[in-house]
């Protein structure tokens, strides 16, 4: 079992200490390895997927229960959820190297902005992010909340759980976060989104 550290109630921030084994870290990584890609995020004019200089990490993603294993962390994620694994997107896997990071951004789809309707069609709002760390980071690489000033160091096989809206169902707008670049070594996170309905 893993342990659960409380950063903070609202917005709900926790560490999941030992959420994955060694065997779930390697699984994911050797299984992106070949297939990962420059990341994209998505356009908030459009709804469209583009490159930005913004995050600068390589990546790739899985389906979900793509494997026994895979089916093994989303079931313990839609339990401490209490979300169904259909409301999850497919676990993603990202590379950051030396330099590369992934600038303050929320999760969370802006009600503002005109993309994103198009993304919310299916599932509606990311709810939760889970970001798991599979390696060690020699330096840097930290997730920063530069909102409520937590850092959280990568370490293999901890898990970082936070919610993007709050108990009214609004957007938080202090989930604001980073990934700051990696000073020495490189980092592998997946991450996990979950939304409020099924993801189809
Ligand atoms: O790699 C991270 O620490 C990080 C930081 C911010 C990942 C994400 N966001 C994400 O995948 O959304
Ligand atoms: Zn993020």
């Amino acid at each position: 079992m893993f342990d659960i550290v409380e950063l903070s109630t609202q917005p709900r921030i926790l560490t999941l200490r030992n959420f994955l084994s060694d065997e779930e870290c390697s699984h994911l990584i050797e299984r992106a390895r070949p297939k990962i890609a420059p990341s994209t995020t998505v356009d908030p004019e459009t709804g469209k997927f583009i490159l930005v200089e913004a995050r600068s990490s390589t990546s790739t993603y899985f389906m979900i229960r793509e494997t026994p294993t895979i089916t093994g962390i989303e079931d313990r994620i839609a339990l401490l959820l209490g979300l169904p694994v259909e409301n999850g997107e497919g676990l993603q896997v990202l590379n950051y190297g030396v330099g590369q990071e992934y600038r303050p951004h929320f999760d969370f789809f802006d009600p503002n902005l005109k993309g994103s309707s198009t993304v919310m069609a299916a599932g509606g709002q990311r709810m939760a992010t889970c970001i798991m760390y599979l390696n060690d980071v020699d330096e840097g690489g930290e997730t920063h909340f530069p909102e409520m000033d937590i850092r959280v160091k990568p370490r293999k096989g901890d898990a970082l759980l936070f919610i993007n809206v709050t108990p009214e169902g609004e957007v938080d707008r202090k989930t604001l976060h980073a990934s700051l670049p990696v000073i020495a070594g490189e980092k592998w996170i997946s991450t996990k989104w979950v939304r409020e309905r099924e993801y189809k």
